[in-house]
């Protein structure tokens, strides 16, 4: 199977890092394409834990290409944080094994004022809440084309001039943006930082459209990575409430250059309840003891920002919409030991929108805001999953929950996961 990619089918956090990582060893390349440091990938191997917000999962696997291509914002300074981080715990070959394309838009300074001040004026009032790593002011620079920098750019001899060119042109918008606030942006010292960024990460960078291309025309076993989750999409998703890149499968032949037509098999990965981190409507939201029990029982606070989640039911209008969107072979349900000691568990199988039920996921988000999520309940059970390696040996309430959950998303499980250790992973078939 030479194309398999692993998505989010919520709103992140679905924990694809951990079967990235499982798959990675039977894969030649591992590919990023979308988003940049705001992910949060936690990967547990051998007991040590890794949490990478940049790098591909697939770092940690010796003898596998990962690569980082040019649907990604690259936050130079992470990148190289990252690395010393894998470095200093033995993690080898990272030199040879981690590619960073040429067409990589890179997070400069200013994006991360932008940040800030754009957050605060969202046109719907409510703020993202986004995770202030400065990646929707990059990828609008990317869109805009006139104040954009490459990971290619760095290298060539006209980068100083051009990063004075975008200081003068940034800084009196930035300053009106934050009340008059001068961001200080010093286009000498942001060029004397970044060129030494770029000497570092020049081992990385190359054209990996081309590398990818030629990979995947050679019949090798690519792996792709989504980070964040289908519903984040800036386009399918719950817009403006989204992240600025197609974190949808949608996002894969954009982001890497790579055609659809090397896409073999599609792995959704869905939480066993739901979370959403930032602003936006969230139908089965739990703000209740519910809610918090999930919390604490997930550990449900952000890799990344370490902000707790929100945190509610699952959500089988949003599923079924995202696995349709993302053309979803089959589906791998996570964190399903979190629902353990719960007497009753919900699930939402339809809105009301205007007193009619629908199972349609509204392309507008007051609509989404004004639906009512209506619930069947399934009985809970008390015991401990953690230990369990089979289907055999869930409850049988546990299994009950979710045939019903491939039934209403209409995909089959492949996957049941029951913690965070490759080991606590059950494979249906
Ligand atoms: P941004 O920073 O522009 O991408 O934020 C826009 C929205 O996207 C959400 N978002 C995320 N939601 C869940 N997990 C994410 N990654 C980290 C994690 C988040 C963290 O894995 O835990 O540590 O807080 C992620 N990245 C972006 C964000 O909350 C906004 O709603
Ligand atoms: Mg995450």
């Amino acid at each position: 199977m030479p194309g398999v990619c692993v998505i989010g089918l919520q709103w992140g956090d679905e924990a694809k890092g951990k079967l990235v990582d499982l798959l990675t060893p039977r894969h030649d390349f591992v590919v990023r394409y979308q988003g940049g440091a705001n992910a949060g990938h936690t990967v547990v191997v051998g007991g040590e834990v890794y949490k990478l917000s940049l790098l591909p999962s697939g770092v940690i696997t010796e003898g596998v290409t990962s690569v980082i291509t040019g649907g990604v914002v690259i936050n130079p300074a992470k990148a190289i944080e990252e690395l010393d981080e894998l470095a200093s715990r033995d993690v080898r070959g990272l030199e040879k094994n981690l590619k960073i394309s040429d067409r990589a838009h890179v997070i400069m300074p200013w994006h991360f004022a932008e940040d800030r001040a754009l957050d605060s004026n969202t046109s719907d009032g409510e703020n993202i809440g986004t995770t202030q790593r400065g990646i929707g002011p990059c990828y609008r620079d990317k869109v805009g084309r006139s104040h954009a920098v490459r990971m290619g750019d760095l290298y060539r001899d006209d980068f100083r001039a051009t990063v004075e060119k975008i200081v003068a042109a940034k800084t009196p918008v930035i300053a009106a943006m934050s009340g008059g606030v001068d961001p200080k942006l010093d286009a000498t010292a942001i060029a004397d930082q970044y060129l030494a960024f770029a000497e570092r990460l020049r081992p990385h960078v190359c054209d990996t459209t081309e590398m990818l291309l030629t990979a995947a025309e050679a019949g090798k076993r690519i792996l792709f990575e989504g980070a964040q989750g289908s519903l984040l999409d800036v386009d399918h998703g719950t817009y403006p409430f989204v992240t600025s890149s197609n974190s949808s499968g949608v996002g894969i032949p954009n982001g890497s250059g790579l055609p659809a037509r090397y896409i073999n098999h599609t792995l959704g990965v869905v939480k066993a309840y739901s979370t959403r981190v930032g602003g936006g409507p969230f139908p089965t939201e739990q703000d209740n003891a519910d809610g918090q029990k999930l919390r604490d029982q997930g550990n449900e606070y952000g890799t990344v920002t370490k902000r707790p989640r929100r945190c509610g039911w699952l959500d089988t209008v949003a599923l079924r919409y995202t696995a349709r969107l993302g053309g979803v072979d089959a589906i791998a349900v996570m964190l399903l030991d979190v629902l353990s000691g719960f007497d009753e568990i919900k699930i939402c199988n339809a809105y009301e929108l205007d007193g009619k039920k629908t199972n349609v996921f509204p392309s507008h988000v007051d609509d989404l805001r004004r639906v009512k999520a209506v619930y069947e309940s399934l009985p809970g059970w008390s015991e401990d999953l953690t230990g369990v390696r089979s289907m055999d040996d869930l409850p049988a309430n546990a299994i009950g929950y979710i045939n019903r959950v491939s039934e209403l998303v209409g995909r089959p499980v492949s996957i049941v996961s029951v913690g965070p250790g490759r080991e606590q992973t059950i494979f249906t078939a």
